[in-house]
């Protein structure tokens, strides 16, 4: 049933190793460009333009991550939802997890502006891994199923020292390696959110471009030096048969008719809301 998928196969076989092995890929033009300019300026239009950022927003080292409420950071409006139906990026997911039966998630954004300070680091967070495997649980299963892939949207052209994001080449093979050799793999480094033994290098990239992540990749934002800012909106892609829930279908009523009409037929399928 998940082996062979009819979807079209849009990443070369060259490109499918890569993920494999790296554990990261850049998907190149997954928007165009003009679309890239209008969801930079749409997010960049959030920001309060006397810059009062309101108290439940987060803000570190040049880096503004809009919040919803204290503890909500998706953003699923109308006008972003577009983005989680991305046919292109829904297809490369789909060929990776080998099921076109996916969930999408997350949704959250960051602008990450000119900073000028700790000039000796280009990390600004510690590495981490986003897993969607719950920290109550002993251990990986290190089953496709399992895997979610996920990253980000760059709107913005992110040169080198950008602020884009930051990757451990093969990291995702290290934590894999790491995490067996131990009976409590899912807790190594604070359940894997305080990685500080690995070397990290920026993925950079053009406005439209997808920087798509293995769970496992130890990743981390990083200082911008430039004066462009990053902007960027955070996706990830999971099987609706993930074995820890993170598939399941949302609450009934969990999104309103501007939501749905936004979605569009494949977003409505990717948010739970219409069966596959
Ligand atoms: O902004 C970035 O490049 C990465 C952010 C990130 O990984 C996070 O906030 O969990
Ligand atoms: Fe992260």
């Amino acid at each position: 049933m998940t082996t062979v998928v009819e979807t079209p196969q849009v990443l070369s076989d060259a490109e499918i190793t890569q993920f494999w092995e790296q554990g990261y890929l850049l998907v190149r033009g997954a928007i165009s460009r003009e679309e890239a300019a209008h969801y930079r300026d749409h997010i960049l239009d959030m920001i309060p333009r006397n810059l009062a950022l309101p108290e439940h927003w987060h803000s570190a080292a040049g880096r503004i991550k809009p919040m919803r409420n204290a503890h909500d950071h998706t953003f699923d409006t109308p006008e972003l939802l577009p983005l989680w139906a991305n046919e292109k990026l829904y297809h490369v997911a789909a060929q990776l997890l080998e099921s076109t039966r996916l969930r999408v998630l997350d949704g959250s954004l960051g602008i990450t502006l000119r900073n000028d300070s700790d000039r000796d680091r280009a990390l600004s967070q510690t590495l981490h891994i986003d897993a969607s495997v719950p920290t109550d649980i002993d251990q990986f299963l290190f089953s496709l199923a399992e895997v979610q892939i996920g990253g980000c949207f760059y709107f913005t052209d992110v040169l080198p020292n950008g602020g884009g994001i930051h990757v451990v080449p093969g990291g995702h093979r290290i934590v894999e390696e790491e995490a067996r050799a131990h009976p409590q793999g899912r807790h190594l480094y604070d359940n894997w959110k305080r990685i500080t033994h690995l070397e990290s290098v920026e993925v950079t990239g053009e406005a439209g471009d997808f920087a798509l992540l293995h769970h496992l990749m130890p990743h981390g934002a990083s200082h911008n030096r430039r004066s462009t800012p990053r902007v960027a909106q955070f996706l990830r892609w999971v099987r609706e048969d993930q074995p820890h829930g993170a598939g399941k279908a949302p609450e009934p009523g969990r999104y309103g008719a501007r939501q749905l009409e936004a979605a569009g037929p494949l977003g409505r399928k990717l948010l739970g809301v219409e069966p596959w």
